[in-house]
């Protein structure tokens, strides 16, 4: 179902790893950035198809990306998530174009992560409409405590390789969080989620963006894979520990 969108809280955040939906980015704001998605994808809004442009880490290149990811509704989250030192390290759009068959398995992201320690806060954010019928992001509430180890997916339906093994899910307890557009949902670095395939005409534009604090050492020589994804941006407070001087990243021109 699709609500209005309550506040941000803290006290749902830590008591079932997630909160949301919020009404973050007003409608007006959710349009241009859902039209710079498609104009940067060079394809018609009207006439979306898959693409094979690489969706993460805009916000290293394009100005208006890094703006979306610092939206002051998201930093308002972070900081009474994280505190007031701030560390934006990582983002990606989730679009699923009408009619795409893969679902994302459920899964926790910290599974992915080299970081220590573990710690990292997600907001999603819909640029357009997310509902059931085009693959929502879904949680389990209350699985963000403790870590369970991934195992093969086995299908190549499945965006990722590895996900959660099924003994561990309880679909019963899943939530599916259908948002209209600007609606964001914050979740923690081991919440339960994924999402199913989109089966309508309608295309699912979403942006997660990536926080953590700066005691977070990245450990890169792990991390396997595309590294320049990976970039610290000091976005709010101090970074005193100073642990990811290599990795640092520069805010793109305007
Ligand atoms: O967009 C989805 O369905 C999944 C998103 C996700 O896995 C994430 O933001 O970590």
């Amino acid at each position: 179902m699709i609500t209005k969108g309550k506040p941000f809280s803290i006290e749902q955040f830590r008591e079932e790893g997630y909160s949301g939906p919020t009404q973050g980015l007003s409608l007006q704001e959710a349009d241009m950035y859902y039209n710079r998605f498609f104009d940067v994808i060079q394809q018609s809004k009207y006439e979306p198809g898959p693409t094979k442009m690489n969706l993460s880490a805009w916000h290293q290149n394009h100005y208006w990306a890094y703006e979306l990811a610092t939206h002051p509704s998201i930093i308002a989250a972070m900081k009474q998530i994280l505190g007031e030192d701030l560390i934006l390290w990582a983002m990606h759009f989730w679009y699923k174009e009408p009619n795409n068959d893969k679902f994302i398995p459920w899964h926790q992201d910290i599974n992915y992560w080299p970081m220590e320690p573990a710690i990292n806060a997600t907001a999603w954010i819909s640029l357009g409409w997310s509902i059931r019928e085009n693959g929502c992001l879904r949680v389990i509430p209350g699985t963000h405590k403790a870590h369970v180890a991934h195992v093969s997916t086995g299908t190549d339906q499945s965006a990722f390789s590895e996900g959660l093994p099924a003994e561990a899910i309880d679909e019963s307890k899943a939530v599916d969080l259908e948002m209209s557009p600007g609606q964001i949902a914050f979740f923690n670095e081991a919440t339960f989620h994924g999402s199913e395939k989109n089966n309508s005409n309608i295309p699912r534009v979403a942006f997660s963006v990536r926080y953590t604090t700066p005691e977070v050492k990245f450990l890169m020589e792990e991390w396997g894979g595309d590294t320049t994804r990976i970039r610290t941006y000091l976005v709010h407070g101090e970074d005193r520990p100073n642990r990811n001087e290599a990795i640092r990243g520069i805010v793109p021109q305007k």
